[in-house]
């Protein structure tokens, strides 16, 4: 396989003047400073885009608040879901532009921004389409007295919370921004989304295609800028009733703490951690090789869910690092746009050299670098993927968010040690669980502490199957019917007669 033709719609796009996208228009916005979209693979500047200001920021919150009360309130929960299909079926019609435009921000390997950025993204699209005419309340029984005769009913409605703000990371920016949007507009709100800095091209053009899907104006908005400026100002506004964020824990506890301060604003927060997966010790060497490579390595580590913590039965531990390096060793590493590419570039030079830091700080903690730890040479943000082996479970990166390509390993051989080793972090968004034995599987999943838990697989997600953290990790959950609580206030109706 080749390197890609790049569309003739992707290079036109990239040649635009960009800003924002609010009330249903494109615009460039009042602020005269603009930021660079930087191709990681190559480290060229491929666009610029204006950044937003206060002007921008309350031109959308307008924009949605409008819509919320108008357009979208007065639309039926089927054409809601409606419109969500139909903006899955345009995604789908434009997924090479769409994916080629996201590999060329994000670093991420074609073959993924086509499967996951936009295929997946059409499936959360439809998933939460299905919820928008299955959102309900209940009936209660009420036991007041009765003194003259009168009768009591109660029931609750689940309405719809208002205006929401999405702030996206830049690992998935498409897809995380369509899990915001989608469950925002099932549940009857308007949104204004901040992507991040890095990655801010994509979702302008998701939602050009979302006015092409009918979805009407005012109800996606978009406003490009730095997130303490424009991501503060967006939580700050008075018509902003619930955030929505998902990325690093410092910025995510900084979001939260002013969403309470800022009136009890709602919030989801889905924050990193410091995975673990674990194998026992009945499994292979190549099966937990294999485990290993799809927990770990998978676009360069940056998926939140991904494991960074991995423990080996100490019987196990030297034949693992010799297959694994052998792997990793094979592994094509190249242009995001070649199909054949296994591994990219790290996605930003500030995380580049965050990961470069994080070498350092193995090696001065007198960790084992079993491979790689090291950039590769030539243009671009690329690093070698790397196994470090840890000498104890205080060890920085046995305790630290690299969000990179790097498998930070320990071996174990009891097995209670091992649960005692996985819950030792503040952290808990995910955890996996590698065995053939499932009855000593069942019987340690209510013990490991994570928001999900895989057994004998990591990171795949399923819009029916809630998500996010418990602990530092996050507050709230994403799809299945989870989701709902977080977009829709509940109101008690009381009555007698
Ligand atoms: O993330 P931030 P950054 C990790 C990863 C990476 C590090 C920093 O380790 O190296 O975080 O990346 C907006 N108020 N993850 O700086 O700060 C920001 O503009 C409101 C893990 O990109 O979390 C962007 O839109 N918003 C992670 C979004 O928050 C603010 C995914 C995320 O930025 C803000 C990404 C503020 N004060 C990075 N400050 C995961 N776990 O999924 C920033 N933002």
């Amino acid at each position: 396989m080749s390197e890609v033709n790049l569309l003739e719609s992707v290079t036109t796009f990239l040649q635009r003047s960009h800003g924002h996208y609010i009330n249903g228009v494109s615009v460039l916005g009042q602020e005269n400073e603009a930021f660079s979209v930087i191709n990681p693979a190559s480290g060229e500047v491929i666009a610029t885009v204006n950044q937003g200001g206060e002007h921008e920021v309350n031109q959308a919150m307008q924009a949605a608040s409008d819509a919320f009360h108008g357009a979208w309130a007065q639309i039926s929960p089927m054409e809601r879901g409606n419109c969500l299909n139909r903006l899955a079926d345009l995604l789908q019609k434009n997924s090479e532009e769409l994916a080629q435009l996201e590999s060329l921000c994000s670093g991420k390997p074609i073959q993924l921004s086509r499967m996951l950025d936009v295929g997946a993204s059409a499936d959360y699209l439809r998933y939460f389409a299905g919820w928008s005419t299955k959102i309900t309340g209940e009936t209660l029984n009420v036991s007041l007295p009765s003194l003259k005769g009168e009768k009591y009913s109660a029931f609750t409605r689940r309405e719809p919370i208002g205006v929401v703000v999405g702030i996206i990371p830049w690992n998935f920016s498409i897809m995380i921004a369509i899990w915001k949007l989608g469950a925002a507009l099932a549940c009857g709100c308007t949104i204004v989304l901040k992507p991040s800095e890095y990655t801010p091209l994509t979702i302008l053009r998701v939602a050009e295609l979302a006015k092409e899907a009918g979805i009407p104006d005012g109800v996606i908005n978009i406003v490009n800028g730095s997130g303490a400026h424009v991501g503060t100002s967006l939580i700050n506004h008075p018509q902003c009733a619930k955030v929505t964020f998902t990325g690093s824990v410092p910025t995510g506890m900084n979001v939260g703490k002013l969403a309470l301060e800022q009136g009890l604003k709602r919030t989801t927060l889905e924050l990193g951690g410091k995975n673990a997966a674990a194998f026992l010790s009945d499994m292979t060497v190549e099966k937990i090789v294999d485990g290993i490579l799809e927990a770990g390595y998978v676009y360069q580590g940056q998926i939140c869910a991904a494991a960074e913590r991995f423990y080996i039965p100490s019987v196990h531990m030297d034949a693992v690092l010799v297959l694994l390096s052998e792997r990793l060793s094979a592994m094509k590493i190249g242009s995001p746009l070649d199909e054949s590419t296994e591994m990219g570039p790290l996605a930003n030079k500030e995380h580049y050299e965050k990961i470069l830091s994080m070498f350092e700080t193995a090696r001065q903690e007198g960790n084992e670098i079993v491979h790689g730890g090291y950039a590769l040479e030539g243009p671009g943000f690329f690093v070698a993927p790397t196994v470090i082996k840890a000498n104890s479970v205080e060890d920085t990166l046995m305790n630290e968010e690299t969000f990179g390509p790097i498998g930070t390993f320990l071996s174990y051989d009891d097995e209670e040690e091992l649960i005692t080793m996985m819950n030792a972090t503040p952290f808990g968004l995910s955890a996996s669980l590698w065995t053939n034995d499932m009855s000593k599987a069942m019987r340690m999943i209510p013990d490991i502490k994570a928001g999900i838990l895989w057994i004998n697989m990591h990171t795949f997600l399923d819009p029916a199957v809630p998500f996010g953290g418990i602990k530092s990790s996050g507050i709230g959950r994403e799809f299945g019917s989870a989701f709902i609580e977080h977009y829709t206030e509940l109101k008690s109706v009381m009555m007698r007669y």
